[in-house]
């Protein structure tokens, strides 16, 4: 599907959504980068910490000498921690957002000469297409990215992911304080609502969208049955949308599904880990219990 396909079938749907991977463009790409040094999104934080404080305890589970995958690797920042501890052989970061990559890449072979980078630009949600591995390879999937899928698409993602890397270290932010979680997606500066309203520009500049982002509002909240955030863009009035050929409607308080953020606790992502052909997993969180990162071994 391309990006217009999909935009097309998501506003078609009863509840309209857009999938979460369009964020990232190069404007997108930045301003999640802003998120992650908010007082109130405190997840790069807590990951950063429990990776600092556990770290030769992770590179003993990864392996010295591996070749690293990392999947939605962003700017990389908890990444340089791993490559410092693992001295891998080669380093495959993946990214849907080329300015990203191209930007982390650059940063990572000035400051590591010796490592072999080989980026890939591409969609981890479909069958990826990665050079041949010539060491054993570990996956790396940090940021609690992988709750930005639904448990079923999380698991179909872990089931791929085995064809890859037979250990994988995965990042998720755990179950807490409604209030906490309220506050980090919805940021006193409006950084997150900029996100969130980027992905209208970004229909508006890659598809000839006319969305009037003044008559959108960001709305995030925890939904505590279902364990996670969801972010919606809610229509201020009634009006239309073209984008291209295609017109929308819009009803005053209708929303757009942006995002959901899903918060697992320990237990529950071990039974996904395990329903999804890992085994052993290894836990290491942050002080305050907010963050973890799993360590998962195929079966
Ligand atoms: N790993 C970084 C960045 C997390 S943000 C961190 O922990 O801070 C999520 C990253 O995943 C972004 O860089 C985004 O471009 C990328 N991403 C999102 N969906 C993707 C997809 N379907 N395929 C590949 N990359 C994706
Ligand atoms: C990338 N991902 C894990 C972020 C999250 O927390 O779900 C994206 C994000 N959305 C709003 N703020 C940050």
């Amino acid at each position: 599907m391309t990006f217009l396909e999909d935009v097309v079938a998501g506003l078609s749907l009863p509840q309209k959504a857009l999938p979460p991977k369009y964020f990232y463009d190069a404007i997108g790409s930045k301003l999640f980068e802003k998120i992650c040094r908010l007082p109130e999104y405190y997840l790069t934080r807590a990951e950063l910490s429990l990776t600092k404080a556990n770290l030769s305890s992770i590179a003993r589970f990864a392996g010295k000498g591996c070749e690293l995958l990392e999947y939605g690797s962003g700017e990389g920042l908890k990444t340089r921690l791993l490559i410092r501890a693992l001295r891998p052989k080669a380093y495959l970061p993946v990214d849907i957002s080329p300015s990203a990559l191209e930007h982390a890449a650059r940063r990572l072979s000035r400051e590591f000469p010796w490592l072999r980078i080989l980026p890939v630009c591409g969609d981890f949600s479909r069958p990826l297409d990665l050079p041949a591995a010539k060491a054993a390879r570990v996956a790396y999937f940090p940021g609690s990215t992988i709750g930005n899928l639904t448990p079923e698409e999380a698991h179909g993602f872990l089931s791929r992911s085995r064809a890859h890397a037979r250990r994988m270290l995965i990042g998720t932010d755990l179950r807490k304080d409604a209030n906490l979680l309220h506050a980090a997606y919805n940021d006193s500066r409006g950084v997150t609502a900029a996100f969130n309203l980027n992905l209208l520009a970004r229909i508006n500049r890659e598809l000839g969208g006319d969305f009037d982002l003044r008559r959108f509002a960001h709305y995030a909240f925890y939904n505590p049955l279902a364990g996670r955030i969801e972010m919606h863009l809610v229509a201020r009035d009634a009006h239309l949308v073209n984008i291209g050929h295609y017109r929308f409607s819009f009803d005053r308080g209708e929303s757009i599904h942006t995002e959901n953020s899903y918060k697992y606790s320990i237990p529950e992502f071990e039974r996904l880990a395990l329903s999804a052909g890992f085994e052993a997993p290894e836990c290491w969180t942050d002080s305050r219990g907010w963050f973890a990162l799993f360590g998962l071994v195929a079966a």
